[in-house]
């Protein structure tokens, strides 16, 4: 989606609820001088630079999402062993959530510790979470939303937006149903977990959707022995597949969030904390947003970013690469290098007796054939070769 110019967005009713400091300063110069065509300029240029910046709340802090090697994936068993490899610098703690109901409470660990950790894997969909809390009063008991909740919200290609009924554009005019089913947690979700779940499913998935947490699209296990009413401590492991299109008709029509190494997503969490199985309602919804109102709307989430390998677990070079037929007739092929590493030389060999020591080759073949193709690359920590056996297969 192309960024739209800067004096249309002062006024325009989706805009995230940032406030003029928190925006990157050549947009607020701009906002300012609406009149100065040079400073306008500058403020496209920025959009350009920052084209994510205003979709967040806070955006000058950004979360990191551990990228787990493809041989240490978390096994999803409510057993925390498999996160240890996780750093420190990913965990956040209840020390950087506010508790945004009417008591305001400060951070208590005696009431509530919470450590979170996300993590994904690069290839799968798939976002990964260890939730770890000690509570004063688990509140479990009843069948209903008043239980203990971890509530995410995510939105895997950072739309932003409002993404439940309540906050439909044209809730004015639009029938209930039509603000719900083609919308309600349509193109990011909310899942209200259950801490710990007993005699319900692990989650509400909150909208028209509720196949998303189900396997394949999502699985949690859990590990606690205290009963309802008691303090202790509970570990829950999960992990979730955020959609950009998750309808109320089934997977079918569904699409993955394709999650890239790099990218910036949407994220947030609150902590309902119920401390009374007779009270009416939770005595805290600590939140990881500074908007109460981040449930509903994805411009009002966290930044968060997938984060490549730790260098520990990096490969120090490893020859690696994809291609592309461009042109079916001509037999003509783009190469590209996606080799892990400092690279000084790269030599390919097209399975064809030609051979190309550019890093992005393209290559025309002179007849049909199923093609061995081998990418061999140098640099400071040596050589490393990656053949694909017939992958290359031309008409
Ligand atoms: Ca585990
Ligand atoms: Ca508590
Ligand atoms: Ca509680």
């Amino acid at each position: 989606m192309l960024p739209r110019p800067i004096t249309g967005r002062e006024t325009s009713s989706p805009m995230p609820r940032l406030s003029p400091s928190l925006l990157p300063s050549p947009v607020a110069a701009s906002a300012r001088k609406p009149g100065s065509l040079a400073l306008a300029a500058l403020a496209l240029v920025s959009l350009f630079v920052f084209p994510l910046a205003r979709a967040f709340d806070r955006p000058e802090t950004i979360f990191k999402i551990f990228q787990f090697p493809a041989d240490k994936i978390p096994r999803i068993d409510g057993e925390a062993s498999d996160w240890s490899l996780v750093p420190e610098s990913y965990v956040t703690t209840h020390e950087q959530l506010t508790d945004d109901s009417s008591r305001k409470q400060k951070p208590d660990a005696k009431n509530l510790d919470v450590r979170v950790r996300v993590g994904w894997v690069k290839g799968l969909n798939r976002l990964y979470f260890l939730y770890e809390a000690s509570d004063n009063y688990w509140d479990f008991s009843r069948p209903d939303l008043h239980n203990d909740t971890f509530e995410i919200i995510v939105d895997g290609d950072a739309s932003g937006g409002p993404l439940i009924e309540r906050q439909h554009p044209h809730k004015a005019t639009l029938p209930a149903a039509d603000t719900y089913f083609p919308f309600h947690g349509v193109h990011a979700q909310n899942y209200h977990i259950f801490t710990p779940f007993v005699g319900k499913d692990w989650c509400l998935a909150w909208g028209s959707q509720p196949w998303i947490k189900e396997l394949p699209w999502a699985n949690a296990a859990q590990n606690f022995n205290f009963k309802p009413g008691e303090s202790g401590r509970y570990t829950l492991e999960f992990w979730i597949t955020p959609f950009d299109y998750a309808g109320p008709e089934g997977p079918a029509r569904a699409v993955e969030s394709v999650l890239r190494e790099n990218q910036l997503i949407g994220l947030g969490w609150a902590v309902i904390d119920y401390d009374d199985v007779n009270a009416r309602g939770s005595s805290a919804f600590w939140n990881l947003s500074s908007q109460h109102t981040m449930y509903g709307n994805a411009s009002e989430l966290r930044a968060f970013r997938l984060m490549p390998l730790e260098p520990v677990f990096a490969p120090k070079l490893d020859a690696r690469w994809s291609f592309k037929v461009l042109d079916d007739a001509r037999r003509l092929v783009a190469f590209q290098d996606e080799s892990i590493g400092q690279v000084t030389a790269w030599k390919w060999d097209f399975g064809d007796g030609e051979t190309s020591t550019e890093q992005h080759p393209q290559h025309t073949y002179k007849k049909s054939d199923k093609f061995i193709v081998v990418l061999h690359v140098t640099g400071p920590d040596g050589t490393s070769r990656r053949a694909k056996i017939w992958d290359v297969a031309l008409r």
